[in-house]
């Protein structure tokens, strides 16, 4: 095993046993997401892949070790530490040389769920192509990272602070599957819709589970994104939030707000406007997820 990987001893079991094990972000918990709602998200998501037959492993940097399986204490410090680094693949060096406390974003995550043998992945939305990337590049490392690593997501598709059209277009170009779990549109986070086919439909995890098996059979490496569309109850129409997510654009523009920055400024400043109705979407659609991720990992282990 990896020098720099720790796994918990009740992940490291149900691995050896072939128990079904589904890891999460941090990234979403330090930067995503409000104290006191992130931590006990965190813990309500990790509840629900149990309730669902799988382990949870949530997965951060701290003290110099890539972390799989975090304690209560350690979620909470999550949750409240201010001085949380994002930790993208570039970072993951930096942060672990120099014992710094970093929160893994869907790139880092997989990364290190990959080394520990955790093949699904659940979380409320990824990165992508930005929206103006023509000109500021701004592609996140979450889309490279699909191309190379073999753990599948599950997210509520592709939020509409990314330009959707241009991130399909690269998963494709990347070969990377592209699944919406019972639709044919592709959801764009907060909303159902998105106005973009989805590449592809399937509407059990027992076919998904069998996609899964047959691309890495077949040698092929990488990640497929599986779309799980918001439950109705919370949805928020995608005109409503494209006003938020407009001005949110315009804000970052105006405080020149670059790289790493980006995100979680856009994800902030639409949480602070939308008066906790997007917070409120957001925790239901990642519990979603997690049962989702759950029983696909269940079907997998099958
Ligand atoms: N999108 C969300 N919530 C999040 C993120 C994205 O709706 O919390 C986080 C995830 O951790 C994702 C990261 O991996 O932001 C992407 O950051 P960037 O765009 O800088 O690659
Ligand atoms: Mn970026």
């Amino acid at each position: 095993m990896n020098q720099f990987l720790q796994v918990q001893p009740e992940i490291r079991e149900a691995l050896a046993t072939q128990t079904p094990v589904v890891a999460l972000e941090s990234t979403i918990i330090s930067h995503g997401m409000p104290y006191p709602q992130n931590v006990e998200t965190a813990w309500a998501v990790e509840q629900t892949v149990r309730e669902n037959g799988a382990i949870p492993a949530t997965i951060a940097i701290i003290n110099g070790k890539c972390r799989v399986g975090l304690s209560a204490q350690e979620l909470e410090t999550f949750g409240k530490e201010k001085n949380v680094w994002k930790v993208s693949l570039r970072d993951m060096p930096i942060v672990v040389s120099k014992k710094m406390l970093g929160a893994t974003t869907v790139a880092a995550t997989m990364r290190i769920a990959a080394m520990a043998g955790i093949k699904i992945f659940a979380t409320g939305g990824t990165g992508g192509v930005h929206r103006g990337a023509e000109t500021s590049m701004d592609v996140s490392a979450d889309l490279t990272e699909m191309e190379h690593t073999s753990v599948a997501i599950v997210s509520a598709g592709v939020k509409s602070i990314l330009d959707i059209g241009l991130t399909l277009e690269y998963l494709e170009t990347k070969g990377i599957p592209v699944v919406t779990i019972g639709q044919n549109e592709f959801p764009s986070f907060y909303s159902r819709k998105s106005g973009f086919n989805s590449p592809l439909r399937l509407d059990t995890a027992t076919e998904i589970a069998d996609m899964l098996k047959t691309k890495w059979s077949l040698g092929l490496q990488g990640s497929v994104l599986i779309a799980n569309p918001i439950p109705d109850a919370y949805e928020i129409p995608a005109a409503t939030m494209e006003t938020h997510i407009l001005q949110a654009l315009d804000a970052a523009q105006k405080n020149n707000v670059k790289g790493k920055e980006v995100t979680p400024f856009l994800l902030q400043y639409i949480a602070e406007h939308t008066k906790g109705e997007s917070l409120e979407a957001n925790i239901a659609l990642i519990k979603h997820n997690a049962k989702r991720g759950a029983e696909i990992a269940v079907a997998l282990a099958g």
